[in-house]
């Protein structure tokens, strides 16, 4: 694949999820829309209310299909506003979308909703996954036959607020030498419905075998999460935020630790970076978004794919984001 691919250019999709479901890929992203709220560093821009999903049986030149709205914040019954970035997994005969909203309270939660078809629609349950908290969910299943769900972001993804999984009377976002604020990773219950355990820390370290610090802000997590396995090593991949990176970590086990390795996507035009990695029919793609389209709106983005490659070490090859051009 020689150029990175716009996949909707009708429209504005961002945060694209991609799994290959039935021999097909189909792609879970946000929806942006133009709201008019002003730009902030809580991310109140954002304010999505429905998800579309997508499909396409060739990644380079295949025709995009748009399965519809498939959930809207309208038929969630703890809706508050603001669905962010979803993931969907597949257990047994059913599909399930895991999206970030926050409450009537303001509060980000994590729900689900179910659905007989990869292409939705989605019918969500009454209540958040009990204990969820934060927002951008990644669902990994795992050659040990369980789902295990990667979560959390900073700011407007209110990570700060909490610590081992309870809520602060007042956020605490740590700096310079002070270690970084981890992604979360739980494993799900049998039903798809709960958590099975506490969420734990996911720790990133560094070439000495140190826990990245906050003040490392070119590679230490921000939100984001994914997850891939390539070549029997686990692919924790994140974006830093606000230096706008898609880095990358390798672990041998899927609760960490990981050692940093290296960017995945240099800066794209916008605010925000975000991805998702598969693999399909022998090549591997990131997909990702930038707000090019636009002309840099960054609450307006695009979603596009380019192929992704690996070095024979394992180490993947850096793409060139839209922000250097
Ligand atoms: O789309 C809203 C938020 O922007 C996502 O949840 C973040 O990952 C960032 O892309």
């Amino acid at each position: 694949m020689q150029q990175p691919r716009y996949l909707v250019p009708g429209d504005y999709m961002a945060d694209p999820s991609a799994h290959v479901f039935n021999g097909r890929i189909y792609i879970y992203p946000s929806h942006d829309w133009e709201s008019g709220i002003p730009e902030n560093d809580n991310g109140d821009h954002f304010n999505m209310k429905d998800y579309h999903v997508f499909s396409l049986d060739d990644v380079e030149n295949g025709e995009v299909t748009d399965h519809g709205v498939v959930l809207r914040t309208e038929d969630i019954p703890w809706a508050g506003r603001q669905l962010w970035d979803c993931d969907v997994a597949h257990r047994d005969d059913k599909y399930y979308m895991y999206f970030p909203l926050k409450d009537q309270n303001d509060i980000f939660r994590i729900g689900v909703a179910i659905s007989d078809k990869p292409e939705g629609p989605f019918i969500p349950e009454e209540n958040p996954m009990k204990g969820s908290y934060s927002m951008d969910p990644a669902i990994w299943h795992d050659e040990d036959g369980e789902y295990y769900m990667y979560f959390g972001g900073l700011w407007g993804g209110q990570l700060q607020r909490y610590r081992n999984n309870k809520a602060l009377e007042c956020a605490i976002l740590p700096e310079g030498n002070e270690p970084a604020l981890c992604p979360k990773i739980v494993r799900l219950s049998k039903d798809m419905l709960g958590f099975d355990e506490e969420p734990r820390d996911i720790v990133i370290l560094d070439e000495n075998g140190k826990p990245l610090t906050a003040g490392e802000t070119e590679r230490r997590f921000f939100e984001a999460s994914w997850m891939h396995k390539y070549n029997g090593k686990y692919y924790f991949s994140y974006s830093t935020g606000d230096t706008h990176n898609i880095c990358y970590a390798i672990g041998d086990n899927l609760y960490g630790p990981f050692t940093y390795k290296g960017v995945i996507l240099s800066p794209v035009v916008g605010w925000t970076s975000h991805h998702s990695i598969v693999e399909f029919k022998g090549k591997w793609y990131l997909f990702h978004h930038d707000s090019v389209p636009s002309g840099g709106k960054t609450w307006l983005r695009s979603m596009k794919v380019v192929e992704l490659e690996y070095n024979a070490d394992g180490t993947i090859k850096t793409i060139e984001g839209t922000a250097s051009k």
